[in-house]
């Protein structure tokens, strides 16, 4: 059986399409302000990354309680940036304010 060029680069192009799971990554924003963080817990796709922005006058950190991230202290109209890799439950502090927390789930 021949196939017409135009179906045989069709077929090949719609490949990717059977791949509905892969995801394009996004980006989320987590303000720190002076009630917290908002959002407190945020869900998020491998891939993904998260910003932390502080819009407070107060400096803050968001510093991961595994060690896997520090932002350091962060100035107000500072962000800080963390690609989410690995699924799993992040919960996170601010070091200069301990009552201060937050989550990250990464699915
Ligand atoms: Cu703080």
């Amino acid at each position: 059986m021949r196939l017409h060029p135009l179906i045989f680069v069709a077929s090949i192009l719609a490949i990717p399409a059977a791949h509905s799971s892969v995801h394009t990554p996004a980006s989320h924003e987590i303000t720190m302000a002076a009630d917290g963080y908002r959002p407190t817990e945020l869900a998020v796709a491998r891939g993904d990354t998260i910003v932390w922005f502080n819009t407070d006058i107060v400096t803050h950190t968001a510093t991961s309680r595994g060690g896997f991230w520090d932002s350091g202290r962060l100035k107000r109209g500072r962000r800080f940036r963390w690609v989410a890799a690995t699924p799993g439950r992040y919960p996170y502090i601010c070091s200069t304010h301990r009552g201060m927390t937050g989550t990250i789930v990464v699915r």
